[in-house]
């Protein structure tokens, strides 16, 4: 049986990393369609720039919750059949022990520069404009996907949505694509869709049965019905 799992900020928010669109969420007080963007970095860099430093340092604080662990547990099992898809750019998948793992809006712990178009594994500010390790010119920017920018990995992404048997989305409120039309593309190439949330996303409907509930419970769950039924 072949598997991909979509997961989101839901997944991460029982390991105390805030989600984007709940009340108490990363960009409270604001759209995040207006500043998830390259011209609102254009028009404020610094003020990007301090916000992803801050979420990048906060990184270290935080650990994989039951959620991380169980489709680490599943790859274990499945190797190759499973493909975990991310809209995180958080690293709490691999540090679970998952290896096949696709960040299709990036990587907190990855910097591009905009002269050269390198991508460096980075760990530290980015406010102080550190030059590229590449080329060396001060431009790196966090190697994240915003709006209106093609995220990574998208034909690695719909290859494995095309021969899937089991779609699987783990809390996310389905307001962003084009992850959120994966669970449509993996329905019409005829793979079972299952979603697991906190609450109804926007398009629960669309999925062949939604669980509600918290994901470091119900992911477990799942996980261990799939083993058993294997
Ligand atoms: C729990 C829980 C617990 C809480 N347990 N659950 C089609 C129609 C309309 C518009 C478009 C379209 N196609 C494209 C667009 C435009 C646009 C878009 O989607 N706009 C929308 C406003 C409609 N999309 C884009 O621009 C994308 N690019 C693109 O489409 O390029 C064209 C192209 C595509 C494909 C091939 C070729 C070309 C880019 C989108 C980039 C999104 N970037 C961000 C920021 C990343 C950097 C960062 O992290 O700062 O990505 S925005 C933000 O939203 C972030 C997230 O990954 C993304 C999704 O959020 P997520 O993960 O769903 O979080 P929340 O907070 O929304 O939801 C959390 C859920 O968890 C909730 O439901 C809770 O209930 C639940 N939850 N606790 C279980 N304990």
């Amino acid at each position: 049986m072949r598997v991909v799992v979509l997961t989101g900020a839901g997944i991460s928010a029982e390991s105390g990393v805030p989600t984007f669109r709940d009340a108490d969420g990363l960009w409270e007080g604001h759209r995040v369609e207006d500043v998830a963007t390259p011209e609102a970095y254009d028009a404020q860099p610094f003020v990007v720039h301090r916000f992803y430093d801050a979420r990048r340092a906060a990184l270290s604080g935080v650990s994989p919750n039951p959620a991380h662990h169980a489709l680490a547990r599943l790859e274990e099992e499945l190797g190759d059949d499973l493909l975990v898809v991310t809209q995180n750019i958080d690293d709490l998948h691999e540090r679970a022990g998952s290896q096949r793992v696709l960040h299709m809006h990036g990587e907190l712990l990855s910097a591009v520069c905009r002269a050269c178009r390198g991508r460096s594994r980075w760990e530290q500010d980015l406010s102080d404009l550190p030059p590229c390790p590449r080329c060396g010119v001060p431009d790196l920017r966090p190697d994240v996907v915003w709006f209106g920018e093609i995220p990574y990995e998208m034909d690695r992404i719909y290859l494995a949505l095309e021969s899937a048997d089991l779609f699987v989305s783990i809390g996310t409120s389905g307001a962003v694509y084009p992850a959120a039309g994966f669970v449509q593309q993996a329905a019409t190439y005829g793979a079972r869709t299952l979603e697991l949330n906190l609450q109804a996303s926007e398009v629960t409907t669309l999925f062949d049965e939604t669980r509600h509930g918290r994901a470091g419970e119900l992911v477990p769950a799942w996980v261990d019905e799939l083993l058993v039924r294997r």
